[in-house]
C-alpha cells in the first residue's frame, strides 16, 4: 500500500490525469477495466513518474494508502455505477471516491447519498480542459464532503491548472454541486461558442470577408477584453485551409452541429428552476436547428427572405459594432448562467461561492477568459449580487456597446442573418432593465380565462375579476 492517488479508467482523459498525478511527485495507481491500456500507459510514460500498475480492482485498491483516494474516469453513466459497485466493497470507512466524469448531478447526488450511508466519500468533481488540460493542468470542480476535501483538495489543486499562481480547483459544495456547476460551465460554453458563430456569420455576410481574414478579426479581438481560449482557437479555425481541396477548412465541414447533453441538461434544469438562461437555451436550440435536415431542406430557397442587401460604409466601424455586441451579449449568457447557479444552490443547500467559480474557471477549461477576473471582482464586491450585470463593471462595460449591439441585432434582422443567442440576449438585457412588463397583461389574461388571479400595484392582495359576470372586483 504505497499509492497515494488511483486512477481507474484509462482512456484518453484518465490516462492524461494519471501522467498529470504522477508528473506532480505523486505515487499513482492505475486500473482500466482492459489491461491492455494499463500496461500501454506504463510502457509509454512509465519514466514520467511512479505508477503503480494493477489488473485486478482488488489490487488495484491494496495498492492504496488510507484513507484511500480513487479517481474514477469510465464513460458516464451505466459503467461509472458498474466501477463503484465492483470498488465500494473492497473499501474502508474514509475512503474517497472521486467521479471525474461528466456525471448528470442528479446521478452524482444519489451515488453520494449510497456512499455516504456505507462511511464513504463520494466526491463528484467537474473537470474541464478536455485531453490537453486533464494533461497539463484542468480546471477542477469538486463537491462532496468539505471534510474529503481537506486531503483530497491539496492533490486536486496540486495538478489543476494555475492563474498568477492561483489553483484553477476549489471545493464547490456538497454532494451534486461539483457537477453541476461543470454542467452550467458547459451549458456557458455552448451559448460562447453560439456567440462567436454568429459574430463570424455576421462579419462573413456583412463585409463579405473571407474565411481568414475573420480569422485575423478574431485574433486581434483576443488582444483585448474578449480575450480568451475560444476566441483564439476561432482566429486559428479559420485561417485554417483544407489541404484537400485549398478552400477555407471552415467552409468544407458539414453545418450541423451535434452535442453531447450537457447543453441540454442545463437548459432542462433551468426550466425546472425557472430562471431564464435563454443564451444558453438559444445556442442549444441553434445547434439543433442546423441538425435538423429535413426542416432545413424545406426551407432553403422556399421561404420568402425579402431581405435588402447590406451596405456598409465603413467597415472598421462594424466590425467594432459586432465586437461590442458580442461582449454584451456574451456577459448576458454568463450572468444567466450565474443566476442558474445561484438558484441551484439555494434550492439544495450548497452555498456556493459565485466569485470562487468565475477564479477556478480562469485557467484550464474550455471558456477560460480574461473577463472572468472581472466576474470574480464582481462577486468579491458583493456576495449576494442578485444580477451579475447590474455590478458597476458591467453596467458600464455593456452600457457602452448598448447601441452597438442594437445596431447589429437590427442589422442581422433586416438582411435575414440568424443571430439567435445575440437578438435573445438583448431581448433579455431591454426585459430585465424595463420598468414596466407586458408580464400584467399575461396576469389580466390568466385570470380571465381560468380565475387564476393577480395582484394590483396599488395594494396588498390577490383579487380575481368575475369577467363573465358583472366585472367587479373580489379578494381572492
Ligand atoms: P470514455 O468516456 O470513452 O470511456 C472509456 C473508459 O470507460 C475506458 O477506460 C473503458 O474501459 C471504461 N469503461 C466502460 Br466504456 N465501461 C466500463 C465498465 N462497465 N466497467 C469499467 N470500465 C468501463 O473515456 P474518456 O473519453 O477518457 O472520458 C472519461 C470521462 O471523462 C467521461 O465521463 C467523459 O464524459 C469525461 N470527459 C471529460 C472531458 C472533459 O473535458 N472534462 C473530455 C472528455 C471526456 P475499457 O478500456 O476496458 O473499455
Amino acid at each position: 500500500a504505497s499509492a497515494q492517488i488511483g486512477v481507474t479508467g484509462l482512456a484518453v482523459m484518465g490516462r492524461n490525469l494519471a501522467r498529470n498525478f504522477a508528473r506532480h511527485g505523486y505515487t499513482v495507481a492505475i486500473h482500466n477495466r482492459t489491461f491492455a491500456k494499463t500496461q500501454s500507459l506504463v510502457d509509454d510514460h512509465g519514466d514520467e513518474g511512479t505508477f503503480v500498475a494493477s489488473e485486478s480492482v482488488e489490487d488495484f485498491v491494496a495498492s492504496l494508502e488510507r484513507p484511500r483516494k480513487i479517481v474514477i474516469m469510465v464513460k458516464a453513466g451505466g459503467p461509472t455505477d458498474a466501477v463503484i459497485d465492483e470498488l465500494v466493497p473492497l473499501l474502508e470507512e474514509g475512503d474517497i471516491v472521486v467521479d471525474a466524469g461528466n456525471a448528470h448531478f442528479p446521478d452524482t447526488i444519489r451515488r453520494e447519498n449510497a456512499l455516504r450511508a456505507r462511511g464513504l466519500h463520494f466526491v463528484g468533481s467537474g473537470v474541464s480542459g478536455g485531453e490537453e488540460g486533464a494533461l497539463l493542468g484542468p480546471s477542477i470542480m469538486p463537491g462532496g464532503t468539505r471534510e474529503s476535501y481537506e486531503s483530497l483538495g491539496p492533490i486536486l489543486e496540486a495538478i489543476s491548472a494555475k492563474v498568477d499562481g492561483v489553483p484553477c480547483c476549489t471545493y464547490v459544495g456538497p454532494d451534486g454541486a461539483g457537477h453541476f456547476v461543470k454542467m452550467v460551465h458547459n451549458g456557458i460554453e455552448y451559448a460562447d461558442m453560439q456567440l462567436i458563430a454568429e459574430a463570424y456569420d455576421l462579419l462573413r455576410q456583412g463585409l463579405g470577408a473571407s474565411a481568414a481574414e475573420i480569422g485575423q478579426i478574431f485574433a486581434d479581438w483576443n488582444t483585448g477584453d474578449l480575450e480568451s481560449f475560444l476566441i483564439e482557437i476561432t482566429a486559428d479555425v479559420l485561417q485554417h485551409v483544407d489541404a484537400a481541396t485549398g478552400s477555407a477548412f471552415v467552409d468544407v465541414v458539414l453545418d450541423q452541429a451535434e452535442q453531447k447533453g450537457t447543453g441540454r441538461w442545463t437548459v432542462q434544469n433551468a426550466l425546472d428552476l425557472g430562471v431564464p438562461i435563454t443564451g444558453i437555451a438559444e445556442a442549444t436550440f441553434a445547434r439543433a436547428l442546423s441538425g435538423g435536415v429535413p426542416q432545413r431542406e424545406a426551407a432553403r430557397g422556399t421561404l420568402p427572405a425579402d431581405t435588402t442587401p447590406w451596405d456598409i460604409s465603413d467597415r472598421d466601424a462594424f466590425i467594432e459594432d459586432v465586437r461590442l455586441a458580442l461582449y454584451a451579449s456574451k456577459v448576458v449568457a454568463y450572468s444567466q448562467g450565474f443566476d442558474q447557479i445561484a438558484a441551484a444552490s439555494e434550492q439544495n443547500g450548497w452555498d456556493i461561492d459565485r466569485g470562487a467559480m468565475a477564479r477556478i474557471w480562469r485557467g484550464g477549461c474550455i471558456i477560460r477568459a480574461r473577463f472572468l477576473n472581472r466576474i470574480t471582482e464582481a462577486y468579491e464586491r458583493d456576495a449576494n449580487l442578485p444580477l451579475l450585470l447590474a455590478d458597476e463593471y458591467f453596467t458600464s462595460a455593456v452600457g457602452n456597446g448598448v447601441a452597438a449591439w442594437r445596431r447589429v441585432v437590427a442589422g442581422a434582422a433586416l438582411h435575414g442573418v440568424p443571430t439567435p443567442a445575440f437578438s435573445s440576449s438583448l431581448a433579455y438585457y431591454d426585459g430585465v432593465r424595463a420598468e414596466r412588463l407586458p408580464a400584467a397583461l399575461i396576469q389580466a389574461q390568466r385570470d380571465f380565462f381560468g380565475a387564476h388571479t393577480y395582484r394590483r400595484t396599488d395594494r396588498e392582495g390577490t383579487f380575481h375579476t368575475l369577467w363573465s359576470g358583472d366585472r367587479s372586483e373580489q379578494d381572492a
